[in-house]
């Protein structure tokens, strides 16, 4: 049988034994009656590495996202995001769905939108303009590569969103990889918004889950708009005994994905037939373009050697986690190569 290296996503990672022989023990209740105890260990746990009052275990990372918007804001308001960003790329338009808003997309520089341009697109008070509901940001940003927002730039979106009255949410999926990399803990980053999401079921390695934080009332009303998107979920302990060890144990190791990433980078480059962006490669993504071939053919032909990616846009995405070594990184690099003398 082939062997695959799988690089599509850190969404790949399989449950380590150690959660599995967790989930085998857990104690359980029924969490939408409010009394599944390991999940209320988990929400404490959350709870201090945030430093929120409110704490919701929730299904995935995009119902975050999706309840986030939904309680910040009214039918007919705009919300401010990134253009590439994950709510406005990947979400199959869940803000008009779910929240009847329409979205404000701004072009990023590293996944910064330019506080000039925020400014200017925040909607004065006419009887013609939607009313501005929302700002989100993502950090770390995965379209730009996974880049870490600078904690400087998130104050000051901040220091704007309070001047002009405006809530922010922060699509954080990765904000434990974004931590890792600066030292900055997350905290520190989650101070600066009214809510914020991040994923256990990525580079934490638990088979799904994320968390969204937030005050007490914002988490109130979270709670019955899980329940209205079907996300109550009865003996959920199972899957937050996973989001126990990602959060006290996985969170540690994230250095090592990003270690892997510069090394993969760092030989891709040398090799002449890529062009990356190499101040973008700053937690546990790499994404590139082939110069001679159009990204899908190149993830097509490596997916018969076994090496598996995915493309975004015109670039392929290789992410680093867990279930790759660092001797799969090599080895996975030595197939690129081979390939690529082979076509010279
Ligand atoms: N991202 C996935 C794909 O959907 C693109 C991936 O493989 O990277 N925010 C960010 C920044 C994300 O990257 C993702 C998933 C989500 C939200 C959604 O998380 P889930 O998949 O749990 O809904």
């Amino acid at each position: 049988m082939q062997e695959y290296f799988d690089f599509r996503s850190d969404t790949v990672t399989r449950p380590t034994k150690e959660m599995i022989e967790a989930m085998s023990k857990a104690k359980v209740g029924d969490d939408v009656l409010g009394d599944d105890p390991t999940v209320i260990e988990l929400e404490e746990l959350a709870k201090k590495v945030t430093g929120k009052q409110g704490v919701l275990f929730i299904c995935s990372g995009t119902m975050g996202n999706q309840i986030s918007i939904r309680v910040h804001t009214n039918p007919g308001e705009e919300i401010i995001i990134e253009e590439d960003s994950h709510i406005f790329k990947y979400e199959v338009g869940g803000a008009a769905w779910n929240s009847l808003v329409q979205t404000r997309t701004i072009e990023g520089s590293y996944g910064c939108m330019s506080l000039e341009k925020i400014s200017d697109s925040i909607r004065h008070d006419d009887i013609h303009d939607p009313r501005t509901g929302l700002i989100c940001l993502e950090n770390t940003h995965n379209n730009s590569g996974g880049v870490i927002l600078p904690l400087e730039y998130i104050q000051e979106v901040r220091k704007l969103s309070q001047k002009r009255n405006i809530k922010m949410h922060l699509d954080g999926a990765r904000i434990f990889n974004a931590s890792a990399a600066t030292g900055i803990p997350v905290k520190e980053y989650a101070k600066y918004f009214d809510s914020m999401m991040f994923c256990l079921s990525k580079g934490l390695c638990s088979p799904l889950g994320s968390i969204l934080v937030g005050d007490i009332d914002f988490i109130d009303h979270a709670r019955r708009v899980r329940k209205v998107l079907g996300g109550g979920w009865r003996q959920a302990g199972y899957l937050a005994a996973c989001g126990i060890i990602s959060i006290k144990k996985m969170s540690k190791r994230l250095g090592d994905d990003h270690a892997k990433a510069r090394v993969f980078s760092k030989a891709l480059g040398e090799m002449g037939e890529f062009s990356i962006d190499m101040k973008s490669v700053q937690t546990n993504m790499v994404y590139f373009k082939p110069l001679k071939e159009p990204a899908e053919s190149f993830i097509l032909r490596m997916k018969k050697k076994g090496v598996l990616a995915l493309s975004h846009d015109d670039k392929v995405r290789f992410v680093f986690h867990n279930d790759v070594s660092l001797s799969d990184v090599k080895r996975a690099l030595g197939i690129i190569k081979n390939d690529s003398m082979k076509r010279r």
